[in-house]
């Protein structure tokens, strides 16, 4: 019996560009076939409860302006009518996977034992409805930022008896994970990092993180998890500085805790933004280093200069994400999550749906705009071209030398490079084609 909550809104369907139709889809045709893929497989969607269902429309300056049927979130019989009305939005949308953190799906106890017995008995239902409906999940995890005991941190934290919560915390989420059949299970560090240096012992927090982390991996390995251990880079917000900056400093650590063959990276484009970085940028260090392994596509406002999460509706960036995602080979275990919220005004059900299916929508289109562009091979080509010098064996062999070879070369043979075109507009000119 469907709760009525999205009442009058139908099964999205796809119904091609010429549609007016402001709740169908007309690019996200899942069973369109891309470079050899059907489309739902290359973007692997879902949809994330905390900001759709747990965020209640808050801001700093006011408190909820959405009134849910399911509000407020302190008990167990709402928790499972959240979980109903969710399962009706994926119904709606028919996208494959969700994603959740468990202060999401469970209300918060104030002690471990009992979320831990209300987080068993939540996910014991949303099994059961997984079951019937056929989605599945993405990645799970544990908010370690929101409740007071977080403040200081979670793994960084310097009262050992918060890390120990952490553990226990973690564990429980990737239990829950695990018995989900979850694909990966996520780590955001919200406040793992710092307010001011005065009370910080830098070098001590990073070691007890990627302590924590190795813990994770070892856990993983002994429940038998097959999934991909991830963790998300974000510069700031909460924390003043957060440890995880971006994907290169994140890389880097897992490279100094012996992780890099164990942990990807969950790359989101409004972090990339306050990281001063564009969303490709980041895609492209992670790939470089075999490291991508599932995105949170959202957008950021560009005049805010915080986390807006907004759904994103951007066709060039979004393009451009996919493209060097494709070329990457794709996702593995990865996918496109929303950790996207609707406007603070957008209080209808309807809004809801909307955002889930125009982000959707937009997706797809950005999708065939890159997969076009490789087909099309014109920025590969004009890449191969820039680099073709080093073709040469002269060239090649210069990277097995040294600088006094190389110098005497330089001496002998007279060379003074001449500068050559980098030919931006010209390629700008061409992703505009696609787009
Ligand atoms: C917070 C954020 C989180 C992570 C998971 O900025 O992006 O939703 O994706 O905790
Ligand atoms: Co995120």
């Amino acid at each position: 019996m469907p709760s009525g909550f999205f009442e009058g809104i139908e099964k999205v369907q796809f119904e091609g560009v010429d549609s007016k139709n402001p709740l169908a889809f007309r690019h996200y045709n899942r069973d369109e076939i891309i470079m050899g893929k059907r489309m739902e497989d290359h973007l692997r969607f879902a949809v994330a409860w905390w900001h759709s269902f747990a965020w209640e429309g808050g801001d700093p300056f006011g408190g909820p302006t959405f009134e849910r049927p399911w509000y407020p979130q302190d008990d167990m019989g709402r928790a499972r009518q959240k979980a109903d009305i969710a399962f009706e939005l994926f119904e709606l949308l028919g996208q494959p996977f969700f994603c959740w953190h468990d202060a999401d799906i469970r209300p918060e106890q104030g002690n471990f034992a009992d979320n831990l017995r209300t987080l068993e008995e939540i996910t014991d239902y949303i099994g059961e409805k997984m079951q019937v409906s056929g989605t599945k999940l993405l990645w799970g995890t544990a908010n370690m930022f929101s409740h007071r005991r977080w403040m200081s941190g979670a793994s960084t934290n310097p009262d050992p008896d918060v890390f120990a919560f952490a553990a226990a915390t973690v564990k429980s989420c990737m239990d829950a994970t695990h018995k989900l059949g979850g694909e990966n299970y996520v780590l955001w560090g919200g406040r793992e990092g710092y307010e001011t240096l005065l009370n910080t012992d830098l070098k001590t927090e990073l070691d007890h993180m990627g302590r924590f982390l190795n813990m994770v991996v070892e856990y993983k390995h002994k429940i038998g998890f097959k999934g991909t251990i991830l963790v998300e880079p974000k510069p700031q917000e909460p924390s003043k500085h957060q440890y995880d900056y971006d994907a290169a400093t994140c890389i880097s650590f897992l490279r100094k805790y012996g992780l890099e063959n164990e942990v990807k990276l969950n790359l989101e484009q409004g972090h990339a933004i306050l990281a001063g970085h564009s969303f490709e940028h980041e895609i492209a260090v992670a790939t470089a280093e075999g490291m991508l392994g599932s995105i949170d596509m959202n957008r950021n406002d560009y005049q805010s200069g915080w986390d807006t999460d907004q759904f994103p509706n951007n066709t060039p960036e979004v393009a451009l994400a996919y493209y060097y995602i494709l070329k990457a080979g794709g996702f593995t275990t990865g996918g496109t999550n929303f950790d996207a919220k609707i406007r603070r005004q957008s209080i209808d059900a309807v809004d809801l749906a909307a955002a889930h299916i125009g982000g959707m929508d937009i997706c797809a289109r950005g999708l065939k705009a890159a997969a076009a562009m490789i087909e099309d091979g014109g920025l590969e080509n004009a890449l191969s071209q820039r680099y073709s010098g080093w073709k040469s064996p002269h060239a090649a062999s210069m990277l097995g030398s040294s600088l006094d070879e190389i110098s005497a070369r330089v001496l002998n043979e007279g060379i003074n490079p001449e500068p050559q075109s980098g030919r931006q507009e010209i390629l700008e000119n061409y992703v505009n084609r696609f787009v």
